[in-house]
């Protein structure tokens, strides 16, 4: 999870931090930064706003590196938020449907973009939904005003800009990416190069590397215009 871990299978190390993701997204912003808020439905008896409720969850911080699908790498990046374990212990569990065995979430930026993981995954210790980056609140780039940080998955399960997440049993038709299916595995984990559902890691990895610098570009181009007009 540190920097001196050895970089998982196929990843190169960067010395930046790009916004970045699926390029049609780097022309759609949150819609409201300044302020979180947060909405639990799904298999549960009632969908509710945990917006206020987030305050009273415990802070917690860590460093953690991030691997995009595409193969960049950045180490030691300084999360501070709640662990995704105690929002879903205090919050979501009471909330649950009884006798339903949910096991998978979908998360959904304001962006549009969404995509699906196991719950078991996001129980992990080291799963935050953050709100800051290096202790001042999430840049729009990053993920403002919310976002999750799921170390042992790529990139493309970090969803930025959460408003809403779906808890659910099992379904095939729970398992959502604004994307064509083929690039997003049901898991991700870096570990073991997870990188799509088809194809062999390597694979995807060569598809993707010759695309990180138009990408990275795209998306500070867009970046720039949000700021004109956002100041
Ligand atoms: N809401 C939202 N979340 C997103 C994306 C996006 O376009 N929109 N892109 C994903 C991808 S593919 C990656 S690699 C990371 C990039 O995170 P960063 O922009 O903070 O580097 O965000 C992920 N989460
Ligand atoms: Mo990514």
């Amino acid at each position: 999870m540190h920097s001196n871990h050895p970089l998982p299978p196929g990843q190169k190390l960067h010395d930046y931090f790009p916004r970045f993701g699926l390029t049609w997204f780097a022309w759609r912003f949150p819609t409201e930064t300044g302020r979180i808020t947060l909405h639990v439905s799904g298999d549960v008896e009632a969908a509710i706003d945990v917006s206020d409720h987030l305050r009273v969850l415990p802070r917690s911080e860590q460093l953690s590196d991030f691997h995009c699908v595409t193969s960049w790498s950045r180490t030691s990046i300084r999360w501070g938020g709640i662990r995704f374990r105690d929002f879903y212990e205090q919050l979501v569990v009471p909330q649950l449907k009884p006798a339903l065995d949910v096991t998978l979430v979908v998360l959904f930026g304001q962006d549009g973009y969404r995509n699906t993981m196991l719950l078991e995954d996001l129980l992990a210790d080291d799963v935050m939904l953050a709100d800051t980056l290096d202790n001042i609140p999430l840049p729009m780039e990053h993920g403002a005003p919310l976002r999750l940080v799921a170390p042992a998955h790529y990139g493309y399960k970090n969803v930025k800009h959460v408003h809403r997440i779906e808890f659910w049993r099992e379904d095939k038709r729970h398992y959502r990416f604004p994307g064509p299916g083929f690039m997003s595995h049901p898991r991700a984990r870096v570990a073991l190069q997870e990188r799509g559902k088809y194809l062999p890691g390597w694979c995807y990895r060569l598809l993707y590397r010759p695309a990180i610098g138009i990408t990275a570009w795209t998306f500070r181009v867009f970046s720039k215009q949000y700021h004109r007009k956002h100041g």
